[in-house]
């Protein structure tokens, strides 16, 4: 996908210092963050929205899940923390490159507005 910003970053087009990487996905930090720690998961395969994940593609959400859990010390999650996948205009979704966001570091509310 040329014009995926996400793309760009996975390809090294657009330089970034991802906090983990694996074959899978790369998580960097969020340019917005919304949290005193907001990291972003990106697969490294593209897929604009979940609709376009077959079966097997969506495994990879589950080792996402599960890769996450295993860098609570790491990336400082330690006393909990929010994954949220925005997907389509009314979740907000501004980047067409399927992505986890990992919120930490503070307590949340849990509202829509
Ligand atoms: P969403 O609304 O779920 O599509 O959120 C997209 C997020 O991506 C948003 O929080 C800002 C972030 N973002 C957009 N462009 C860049 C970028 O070039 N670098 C980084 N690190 N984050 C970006």
């Amino acid at each position: 996908m040329n014009d995926c910003i996400f793309c760009k970053i996975i390809g090294g087009e657009i330089p970034a210092k991802p906090v983990y990487e694996c074959e899978d996905f790369i998580i960097i930090n969020d340019v917005n963050p919304i949290a005193p720690k907001h990291y972003l998961l990106l697969p490294r395969n593209h897929y604009a929205t979940l609709a376009e994940m077959n079966g097997t593609d969506a495994e990879i959400l589950g080792r996402a899940l599960k890769t996450v859990s295993g860098l609570q010390k790491e990336l400082g999650l330690e006393n909990g923390y929010r994954l949220v996948i925005n997907q389509g205009a009314d979740a907000g979704q501004s980047v067409l490159h399927l992505h986890i966001h990992i919120l930490a570091g503070t307590e949340m509310s849990f509202t829509v507005d």
